[in-house]
């Protein structure tokens, strides 16, 4: 049996009543891993450096295992790129690469830029016209049921090219199924840990990094998946919000 294990922390209530999110987390893990993974997310919460949550909600479900979908990770590149404004202007170069009109990937830019704090979720932006389209507010659209396919193999992956941190696992992963959404043609990123400056532009053509898309010590961050025109966009986010989804590795040569 495989479960989803999601976690939401905020500080001042729920996210509901008004609370200021600080973290989240979703998983996909058989039982005899779920008290490992409550705990690890507990802690996590309580240790955050967006500040000490006073709300925290951990969710487990069993999920359908004939109804997992299986996707491929993004092949990782990463961009050198010497300071935060360098990095956003080569982050909208490749949204434009991805697909993403000129001015709608300036106008996705602009609303991250825009917030006054993070959101939970990511906005959905349309691609050709930069106009934001989900009516969600500072909650966005929660990706969520989704996790590596061999645990141990990302690991290796990841370790294998220095990259083996949560964020990037974490992000690697979500971008993944985002990647692989119907009607999404990019999605761009960056973290809102105020430590955490590196950020990334992914599509089906692959996860680009740029190690410096906010300033050092910023608390804002955010996302937003640039979506086709026409796009269905009941079925999209249902699909973001609840078709399970393991993400798999290419195999590759021991080293
Ligand atoms: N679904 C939708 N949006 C999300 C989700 C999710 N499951 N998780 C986070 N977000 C949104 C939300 O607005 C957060 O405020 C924002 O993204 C940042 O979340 O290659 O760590 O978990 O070095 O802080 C990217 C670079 C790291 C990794 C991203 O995001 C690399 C990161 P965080
Ligand atoms: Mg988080
Ligand atoms: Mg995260
Ligand atoms: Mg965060």
């Amino acid at each position: 049996m495989l479960y989803s294990v999601r976690m939401r922390a905020a500080q001042g209530g729920p996210h509901e009543a008004g609370g200021r999110h600080i973290s989240g987390a979703e998983r996909i893990a058989g039982a005899g891993d779920l008290a490992a993974l409550a705990t690890e997310m507990l802690t996590r919460a309580l240790a955050h450096s967006r500040g000490r949550a006073d709300f925290i909600n951990i969710t487990v479900e069993a999920i359908n295992a004939e109804n997992v979908r299986r996707v491929p990770l993004l092949p990782v590149t990463t961009v050198a790129v010497p300071d935060v404004a360098a990095g956003r202007e080569a982050a909208v170069a490749q949204l434009i690469k991805a697909g993403v009109a000129p001015a709608a990937a300036r106008q996705g830019l602009a609303a991250l830029l825009g917030l006054a704090d993070s959101m939970r979720g990511a906005m959905l932006v349309c691609a050709e016209s930069g106009r934001r389209l989900d009516n969600k507010a500072l909650r966005g659209v929660r990706v969520s049921r989704m996790d590596a396919a061999d645990p141990a193999g990302l690991t290796a992956f990841l370790s294998r090219r220095g990259l083996n941190n949560a964020h990037v696992r974490e992000a690697l992963v979500l971008a993944a199924k985002v990647a692989a959404a119907p009607g999404v043609v990019a999605e761009l990123c960056w973290s809102d840990d105020p430590e955490y400056t590196a950020g990334y532009v992914a599509s089906s053509q692959g996860y680009y990094r740029f190690p410096y898309l906010k300033p050092y010590g910023s608390p804002v961050g955010g996302r937003v998946f640039f979506v086709a025109p026409g796009c269905d966009q009941a079925a999209l986010i249902e699909y973001l919000e609840r078709q399970p989804v393991l993400v798999t590795a290419p195999e590759e040569e021991s080293e």
